[in-house]
């Protein structure tokens, strides 16, 4: 169950969310003077503006702010008109990446380790009526002890450089939005929901987890505002006749209503959108309403021009209007859970996803990329420094992760990691426990997966046996036989014969595959790097999963072009999307699009 108040912020005639975004006060601390100095409670002595929510560091000209690796610090002044008795007041963070201490008015509210899931800071004894200071610090440091992993390296003039095991830009910062939240002092915290259809008839089982001695009520209307079921209780059954079900790409959604009641009065409310549907792995089929589903879509980043990690609506409208003309219908939230809004969007447009957690780098390698698309192993849980402090950080991303996601009918399944160490007794005791707490925890029991690169072959992986689904990332034809599509496709199918073989009876689904591509490079014949090879490489994809029943699902890498890391691979940027960073098609998008209407 939630913390207080970490449901999504909703305003109604009870309680209030406060949207605190827009231009707030930032500074570096490289000498980790803040604390000492007392910033939190005095101020910041020399801030410049920031915009919240954002990455810092597209906004700068400078190249060691861009690159900027440390403590830095967020302000801003929040006015309170009043203060009501018998409220309670909290400050929540969509994210602050990776990790944060919030103050209100000087005094420490709340600590949170981990950049992708919200923080929420209780401030009821420390605000005041009127101004109020809030400020942040937060740090981007990567370490082997927090997900993701990576390490700290110096440079020559002694400042820090965030070395990631992954390859993505370490983007930092508020990313997300910023709510004060105003609820009751005894409120409705979180709601769990299970399904069941049968013939004409949805099954709902909830259970709410309020506070207080007080009559729960819960409400279920359809999209008219009809109401269509209610109960009583804090767990119950709710019954609807002729359900409009969820369905994949043809979404329907009804609101829940939970009630707190004293007699007649109301105490707390709080709205949620619901879609009545199932999901099931049953042999090698991804059932949804006990219908087969194949997935088609993409591994995506939260990534664009100057926002870097920073949610916008406007972006993520456009990701899938561009999804939506590819006939897609399902993405993977590679490498770390996004923005809650992601997922209510998907919800509203019937799209499958695959929440995953930021359990990547957990192989030693600042090229991790190349090695493990190139099929060479990379240690990293034998001597990993301190296994048991990762393991709790890793298990605490997994909690705060399905608490926040579990109700929201688009999420499909889970993925505990993304191209882990998977071949050595020790990386299957670490991650046994993280997949039976997923298990657990999750009320919808949701199929657990976790993503698979290619040392994780199937004779020495010891960890695909704890999967409900596979998901396999391959480059044949790119880091591995690059330039020669025939040879890759022969090793590709060779590969895939074993895995036959082994008639696993689980769905199969490859969660990335791509070449890196060029907008502005045609070439005939094809050559690596241009828009021609990018679609040959598609093709020959796509006749090799065919070629097997077990295959359900297809996310190619990546939706988009995504800034990493400098070296000398990446040219500005991973680009291996399907659309350019700005979100405009290459060539191969037509032959997705070409192949997924019919799929
Ligand atoms: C992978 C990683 C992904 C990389 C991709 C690539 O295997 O999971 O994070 O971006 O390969 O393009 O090399």
């Amino acid at each position: 169950m939630l913390n207080f108040s970490e449901l999504y912020p909703v305003s109604n005639e009870i309680r209030q969310a406060q949207l605190l975004d827009g231009l707030w006060r930032f500074q570096f601390d490289p000498q980790e003077a803040g604390e000492k100095e007392q910033w939190a409670a005095r101020g910041l002595p020399a801030p410049i503006s920031m915009p919240v929510p954002a990455s810092f560091a597209d906004v700068f000209t400078e190249a060691w702010q861009r690159d900027y690796c440390g403590d830095f610090w967020y302000e801003t002044d929040v006015y309170a008109q009043e203060i009501r008795p018998g409220q309670r007041y909290f400050i929540r963070f969509g994210s602050v990446t990776h990790r944060c201490r919030v103050y209100m008015n000087g005094v420490p509210a709340a600590e949170h380790e981990g950049g992708f899931l919200p923080v929420v800071a209780e401030v009821t004894a420390l605000l005041r009526p009127g101004r109020n200071l809030l400020s942040v610090k937060a740090n981007n440091e990567l370490n082997e002890t927090s997900i993701p992993c990576g390490t700290v390296l110096r440079r020559a003039d002694g400042s820090k450089q965030a070395a990631g095991y992954f390859d993505f830009f370490n983007y930092s910062g508020i990313h997300r939005s910023v709510c004060l939240v105003r609820t009751p002092e005894e409120a409705i915290q979180d709601y769990d929901l299970t399904y069941r259809l049968e013939e004409n008839r949805a099954f709902i089982n909830y259970s709410v987890d309020a506070e207080g001695d007080y009559g729960v009520c819960v409400e279920l209307r359809d999209r008219d505002g009809a109401l269509v079921a209610s109960a009583q209780g804090k767990t119950g059954e709710l019954i609807v006749e002729n359900p409009r079900l969820w369905q994949v790409r043809n979404a329907y959604l009804y609101t829940l209503t939970v009630l707190l009641k004293k007699g007649a009065q109301t105490v707390d409310r709080y709205d949620g959108k619901i879609g009545i549907r199932t999901v099931a792995i049953e042999n090698e089929k991804i059932l949804v309403n006990g219908q087969p589903v194949y997935l088609k879509g993409f591994g995506k980043h939260e990534d664009a021009d100057i926002i870097g990690r920073g949610f916008s609506y406007a972006v993520a409208k456009r990701d899938f209007e561009c999804m939506k003309w590819l006939n897609a219908n399902c993405f993977r939230t590679s490498h770390y859970p996004y923005a809650e809004e992601w997922y209510r969007m998907a919800d509203e447009e019937g799209f499958l996803i695959i929440d995953e957690v930021p359990g990547v780098g957990m192989m030693r390698s600042i090229a991790n990329f190349l090695a493990s698309g190139a099929g060479k192993s990379n240690g990293f849980f034998g001597d990993c420094p301190d296994v048991n402090l990762l393991l709790k950080n890793h298990k605490a991303a997994v909690e705060e992760m399905i608490r926040r996601d579990k109700n929201h009918p688009s999420v499909l399944g889970w993925s505990i990691f993304n191209e882990a160490e998977t071949i050595t007794q020790a990386s299957h005791d670490y991650f046994a426990p993280l997949f039976d707490l997923a298990r657990e925890i999750d009320p919808q029991h949701r199929p657990v997966t976790g993503v698979l690169e290619k040392t994780s072959s199937l004779d020495r992986c010891q960890c695909y046996p704890l999967m409900d689904f596979i998901c396999l990332n391959r480059y044949y034809g790119w880091y591995i036989s690059g330039g020669d599509l025939k040879g890759a496709e022969a090793q590709f199918i060779e590969e895939m014969d074993q895995w036959a073989e082994k008639n696993l009876r689980v769905p199969f689904v490859f969660t990335e595959f791509g070449t890196d591509t060029l907008d502005t490079l045609h070439k005939l014949p094809s050559v690596m790097w241009s828009q021609e090879y990018q679609s040959e490489y598609m093709d020959m994809n796509f006749s090799v999963f065919d070629r097997y029943a077990f295959v359900q699902g297809e996310l190619a890498w990546n939706f988009a072009d995504f800034q990493t890391g400098q070296g000398v691979f990446r040219v500005n940027g991973n680009k291996k999307g399907l659309f350019t960073r700005a979100r405009q098609p290459k060539d191969a998008a037509y032959t997705m699009k070409k192949r997924w209407e019919v799929k």
